[in-house]
């Protein structure tokens, strides 16, 4: 209970801010894209990670002021890179399942893409698979609105589920994010090897785009090249950074 207090408190004190970590073109290790990560920044200065709060957020609706401020902040953020010369970059918002019973949150989310004065098609929801397997009408609308207004759509976390491949076949899926645990120890463990090659094909002939998630070495970064997944996360291009990190990033590379 002191936690909610201490959080709502964060909220309306406006201690969050957003981080945003590279998501790469390996074969250039140009930056395509940036993923918003929530922040809280205590009194103190300590940061307390999303993992320690989002579950507590989401049980007592806090959630939905944090998720606004996020978006609010990463639009304009994004408007601003693609202002000065950037304009391929996107921006990618995780979407808890308790927002998904908002009936306004498309239009919500698209009032904010208008405000921000960026195209929608540079915007990408990033659901994790939970939110597929409950198969609810809503999420099913929520997400054929998504993709109606240009927006993307990814499934995080992929693989780590309950999954059922056939919410491949019936959600309008843009994208699939390859949980970080089957990366981790590629290319020696055989088993990840050919569950990463499994996906990689299974992506490839829905025509949905493929994103490697935690990647750490090199030799990651070869591997999944030769099986031309052309995409990839993870701390060997970048932590999660404020935005003027990603400013100089983004200058250096170019
Ligand atoms: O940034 P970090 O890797 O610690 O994030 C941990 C988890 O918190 C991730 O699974 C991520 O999806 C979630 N998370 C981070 N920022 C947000 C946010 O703005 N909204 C929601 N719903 N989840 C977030
Ligand atoms: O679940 P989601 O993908 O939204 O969570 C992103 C989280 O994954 C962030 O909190 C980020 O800190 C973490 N992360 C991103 N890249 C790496 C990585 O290369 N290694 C590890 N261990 N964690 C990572
Ligand atoms: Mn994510
Ligand atoms: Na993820």
């Amino acid at each position: 209970l002191e936690l909610v207090k201490r959080l709502r408190h964060a909220v309306s004190k406006q201690q969050l801010t957003v981080y945003y970590q590279p998501k790469v073109e390996l074969s250039s290790r140009r930056i395509s894209g940036l993923e918003a990560l929530v922040r809280w920044v205590d009194e103190d200065g300590s940061i307390i990670p999303p993992d320690e709060f989002i579950p507590l957020a989401e049980d007592t609706g806090l959630i939905i002021p944090i998720s606004e401020y996020v978006m609010e902040e990463a639009f304009l953020q994004l408007k601003q890179w693609h202002d000065i010369g950037f304009e391929e970059l996107s921006i990618a918002i995780n979407i808890s399942g308790k927002q998904l019973h908002l009936p306004e949150l498309v239009d919500d989310i698209m009032e904010r893409v208008n405000e921000a004065q960026i195209p929608p098609n540079k915007v990408e929801l990033e659901l994790t698979e939970q939110v597929f397997i409950e198969n609810i009408q809503s999420h099913t609308r929520f997400m054929h609105s998504v993709r109606e207004h240009g927006m993307s759509l990814a499934i995080d976390d992929f693989g780590v589920g309950y999954s059922s491949l056939s919410y491949l076949k019936n959600f309008p899926v843009t994208s699939l994010k390859v949980d970080r645990s089957f990366v981790k120890d590629l290319p020696h463990n055989e088993d990840d090897a050919t569950i990463t090659q499994a996906i990689i094909s299974l992506a490839r002939n829905l025509n949905i785009q493929l994103v490697a998630e935690g990647i750490e070495t090199e030799e990651q970064v070869e591997f999944l090249l030769q099986r031309e997944c052309s995409t990839g996360q993870g701390f060997l291009f970048s932590k999660p950074v404020p935005a003027r990190q990603i400013t100089q990033l983004l200058q250096q590379y170019k």
